[in-house]
């Protein structure tokens, strides 16, 4: 396979509701989808970079920039051999791993659609619907809070996620714990806490989560080592995992016993496939997170999480949970509580054009 013309875009795409972390707040989606073609087909990958630096030090203005200038010239008219190593002509490239995956993603999507399979079965994984999980930001108030957590094990969400901050933590998730005693609850921090909060954290190993989410901070895998040798609670690392050499370290710290698999954060499909691999030979658990994509990252994710490592429900909402409108046909939906796969060769989702040309802020193309 041999790319001839790829196509990067903007679009601004604002989402439902304000979706608060502990780190900052979100109400609109800068997001940058890539489309790749070669022998008259065409892939779509989406790049998971945020509109500022608070989740990692990428954004959506630094990964227009190592695309444009460093990632895309060389792919152009680069023989591929596939699946993997898709981007060995710019392994050279170090960090920036959300602008590579948002390339690669577009390769693998490319491939299956001229293998004419679907983009799960090129990767490895089964065919069966999913189970799926919901992550909830910070609510202001604990009412609307439980009103939300109702609402989504009614709609049929497999698992509730909770942004927690210091200050909307222990007392917070006890009234949801108090109010659902069987549902499968977890949080997640962002890197909010340090070893100084391990008392809170004490308290919180009481509370029967499925796992605690990133509590400490980005790079601190020692100190989250240290952490999970007072707790109970697994600890999920997600931030501090960029890559399978992250991932290992971790694991032999025994610094997290789940990990939150995001294929943006990582580098690509290969990469999040390397460490669902690595933890599946030590027996941890592994799921798929989500960066608030569009339809097209959301069928990437949902593709990804076919593999049978991925024992957890993700964060792999329906669309609707985001946006009134998706970018891709058919949009995400729950279908009695599972998430189903699409049909058709790649991602399985057809991008709707039209609507995309609207919401476009900014294109560049190379080839054609
Ligand atoms: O930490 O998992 C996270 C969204 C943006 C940035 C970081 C995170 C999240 C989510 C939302 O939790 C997951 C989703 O539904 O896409
Ligand atoms: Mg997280």
């Amino acid at each position: 396979m041999r790319p001839n013309r790829i196509e990067l875009r903007e679009i601004r795409l604002p989402l439902r509701e304000v979706f608060q972390i502990s780190s900052g707040a979100r109400r609109h989606r800068r997001i940058l989808l890539l489309q790749v073609e070669a022998e008259g087909q065409v892939g779509w990958g989406e790049c998971v970079a945020a509109e500022d630096p608070s989740y990692s030090y990428e954004t959506t203005e630094t990964a227009w920039h190592i695309l444009t200038e460093f990632l895309l010239p060389p792919l152009l008219e680069a023989e591929m051999e596939g699946p993997e190593d898709l981007l060995a002509p710019v392994d050279w490239v170090r960090g920036h791993r959300m602008a590579r995956a948002g390339i690669e993603m577009a390769l693998w999507d490319l491939q299956a659609r001229l293998l004419e399979v679907p983009l799960w079965e090129l990767l490895g994984g089964r065919g069966e619907p999913l189970a799926v999980g919901v992550s909830v930001g910070i609510q202001p108030e604990d009412t609307t809070l439980l009103r939300k957590v109702e609402g989504y094990l009614e709609e049929g969400y497999a698992r509730i996620k909770m942004k927690i901050k210091p200050g909307r933590d222990l007392e917070m998730l006890r009234k949801v714990r108090d109010r659902f005693p069987e549902a499968l609850l977890m949080a997640d921090a962002n890197s909010a806490y340090s070893l100084d909060d391990i008392s809170l954290f004490r308290e919180m190993d009481d509370l029967g989560l499925i796992m605690i989410e990133q509590p400490l901070g980005h790079e601190d895998i020692l100190d989250h080592s240290r952490l999970q040798a007072e707790l109970e609670t697994p600890i999920c690392l997600d931030e501090s995992i960029r890559s399978e050499g992250d991932a290992r370290l971790a694991l032999d710290l025994d610094a997290t016993r789940i990990i939150n698999i995001k294929p943006g954060r990582v580098g690509g499909l290969a990469s999040a496939r390397a460490i669902h691999d690595l933890c599946r030979e030590s027996d941890v658990p592994v799921w798929c997170g989500g960066m608030l994509e569009s339809g097209v990252g959301r069928a990437h994710n949902l593709a990804l999480a076919t593999l049978p490592g991925f024992t957890l429900p993700g964060d792999i909402s329906a669309s609707r949970r985001y946006w009134s409108q998706d970018v891709v046909h058919p949009e995400f939906a729950l279908k009695d509580g599972l998430m189903h796969l699409p049909e058709g060769p790649g991602i399985g989702v057809s991008p709707d054009l039209p609507r995309i040309d609207a919401l476009t802020h900014r294109v560049q193309q190379f080839g054609g």
